[in-house]
C-alpha cells in the first residue's frame, strides 16, 4: 500500500517549493521521502501513516514541554476565543516581556518579533545603528536564520569579505561578513586587531546547534566579551535554539557571559510564531518609535503565540525542571555511547540541558571542520533505521537533538535498546 507521506509529497511538490515550507524538511540531507505529521501528544508523532514516533526534533526546539501540554492547549484556546490579533498593545505582551526580563537579567529591555530569523536580522541592524559600524562577524556553522547579511560563508583569504551561501543574496552585502572559526579565540583577537574598530557586531550560537551539537571552549566566548568591549563592537548571543534549552538562562546564563543583545524564538513561543530580542537599555532605545532604527511587525506580540510562550515560559520553572531533562538527555547519549562502544563502532554523543549531539566519529567534535569529518552517510543510515524503529531523530547529521518534559526514561530506554538492536546488525 503507497505510504500517505509519500502521496501528500508528490501532492505537495506540485504547488510548494520541494514540497516543503523549510528546506531541512525535505530530507534532502537524509534521503528518502519526508514524514508528513497529523498529531503530536507529549513525547510523541504520528506521520500520516498513523505510525508513532518518539520525537526527538520538538519542533526544532520549541515543544520543550512536549506536544499538546494541556495547560498550553487551554491558554491558546483562550486566547483565541478573546480574538487570534489585533495589531494593537496587550496586557500580555506586557506580562511576557516582564518574564523574560525576569528570567534574563540580561535583558533590560525586549521587543517581540515573530521569527528567529527577524529577531537577529533586526539585533543587527540596531548593532549597525547604534555603532554607525557597518561590518559584522558570524562563525562558519552556525546558523541565524536566512537575512542577506548572514547566508554567507568565509571568504578566500580569512578576513576578506564573505562570499554568498545562497544566490540572491548580492555580493556587495555578503561583503560585510566577516565568517571566521567557532571556538578559534586566536582568530578572533587576530580579526579585532584588524578590523576591529569598523565592526559593528560579533553575533555567535554561544552553544551551536545548528552544525549538529559544538560546545564552546570558554576561552572563545571570554575573548569574544573582552574584544567587543575593548573595540565598541555589539555582542550579539543568539540563543533562538539555546535559550531555555541549555537552561532556564540559556548559554549565557550557563556560562556566565555577559551579551550585549540577545536573540530568542523557538521555546518561548512555545510552538508558535513569537521570538524576540533584547538587552542593553542604551542599545535598544535606539529602536523605532524612540530610535532611528527601524523595525516593524504586524504579527508582533501576537496574544495567540504569547498565550502559547508565557503558558511554556510558566511551566520551564519548574522546581527540577532542567535537572530532569538534563537527566534524560545524559541518559540518551550515554546509553547510545555504550551501545556503540560494545559493537565497535565509531560513535560520539553529548548533551548540555536538553539537547544533545550524536556523532558518527570517534570523539566528539570541538568545531565545524570537526563536525564535517564526520561520517554523514553512517548518520544516514542510522536516521532510517530508527525511523523504522519507532524514533524520529532531526533529519539532517548537522542538527541538535532536543528531549522534553514529556519524555520519560521508559523513552529513553526505548531508544537505546532500538540503536542496540541497529548497532548489533552494523557492518
Ligand atoms: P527561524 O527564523 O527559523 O524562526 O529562526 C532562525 C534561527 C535563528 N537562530 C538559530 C540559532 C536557529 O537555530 C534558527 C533556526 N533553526 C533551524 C533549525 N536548525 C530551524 C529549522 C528550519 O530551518 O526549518
Amino acid at each position: 500500500m503507497t505510504s500517505q507521506n509519500q502521496t501528500l509529497f508528490d501532492q505537495s511538490q506540485r504547488v510548494i517549493p520541494g514540497g516543503v515550507n523549510s528546506p531541512v524538511r525535505a530530507f534532502k540531507s537524509v534521503g528518502g521521502t519526508p514524514l508528513f505529521f497529523k498529531r503530536g501528544q507529549g513525547a510523541y508523532v504520528w506521520d500520516a501513516d498513523d505510525k508513532r514516533y518518539i520525537d526527538y526534533v520538538n519542533s526544532w526546539g520549541p515543544m520543550i514541554v512536549g506536544h499538546c501540554h494541556p495547560e498550553v492547549v487551554k491558554a491558546v484556546q483562550d486566547a483565541a476565543a478573546q480574538s487570534l490579533g489585533f495589531g494593537a498593545p496587550t496586557a500580555a505582551e506586557l506580562e511576557i516581556a516582564e518574564l523574560l526580563c525576569k528570567i534574563l537579567p540580561s535583558l533590560e529591555m525586549v521587543r517581540l518579533v515573530s521569527s528567529g530569523t527577524e529577531a537577529t536580522m533586526t539585533a543587527i541592524r540596531l548593532a549597525r545603528g547604534f555603532t554607525g559600524r557597518s561590518r559584522i562577524i558570524k562563525f562558519e556553522g552556525c546558523y541565524h536564520g536566512h537575512s542577506d547579511g548572514l547566508l554567507v560563508k568565509a571568504g578566500s583569504g580569512a578576513l576578506t569579505f564573505g562570499q554568498p551561501t545562497s544566490s540572491g543574496v548580492p555580493e556587495e552585502i555578503a561583503a560585510l561578513t566577516t565568517v571566521l572559526d567557532y571556538n578559534d579565540a586566536a582568530g578572533l583577537e587576530k580579526a579585532f586587531a584588524e578590523i576591529g574598530d569598523e565592526i559593528a557586531a560579533v553575533i555567535v550560537e554561544p552553544v551551536a546547534g545548528n552544525m549538529n551539537l559544538i560546545l564552546p571552549k570558554p576561552e572563545f566566548l571570554a575573548a569574544m566579551r573582552k574584544l567587543c568591549t575593548k573595540h565598541g563592537a555589539v555582542l550579539i548571543l543568539d540563543e533562538v535554539m539555546s535559550g531555555f534549552r541549555v537552561g532556564l538562562q540559556g548559554a549565557h546564563g550557563h556560562y556566565d557571559i555577559q551579551p550585549d543583545l540577545i536573540t530568542l524564538g523557538k521555546v518561548m513561543g512555545g510552538g508558535l510564531p513569537a521570538a524576540a530580542f533584547g538587552g542593553r537599555r542604551d542599545i535598544m532605545q535606539c529602536l523605532a518609535p524612540l530610535g532611528g532604527v527601524y523595525q516593524a511587525g504586524t504579527l508582533s506580540g501576537n496574544p495567540v503565540a504569547v498565550a502559547a510562550g508565557l503558558t511554556t515560559l510558566k511551566l520551564v520553572q519548574a522546581e527540577g525542571f532542567y535537572e530532569n531533562l538534563t537527566q534524560l538527555a545524559k541518559q540518551l547519549t550515554e546509553g547510545l555511547t555504550a551501545s556503540a562502544a560494545k559493537h565497535g563502532i565509531a560513535f560520539s554523543a553529548q548533551s548540555i540541558g536538553s539537547m544533545f549531539g550524536l556523532y558518527f566519529s570517534a570523539n566528539v567534535p570541538t568545531s565545524y571542520t570537526e563536525v564535517m569529518a564526520g561520517d554523514k552517510e553512517a548518520f544516514n543510515r542510522f536516521f532510517h533505521a530508527m525511523l523504522n524503529e519507532g524514533v524520529y531523530l532531526a533529519p539532517s547529521a548537522f542538527e541538535a537533538g532536543f528531549v522534553s518534559a514529556a519524555h520519560s526514561s521508559a523513552d529513553i530506554a526505548a531508544t537505546i535498546a532500538a540503536t542496540d538492536k541497529i548497532f548489533a546488525d552494523w557492518k
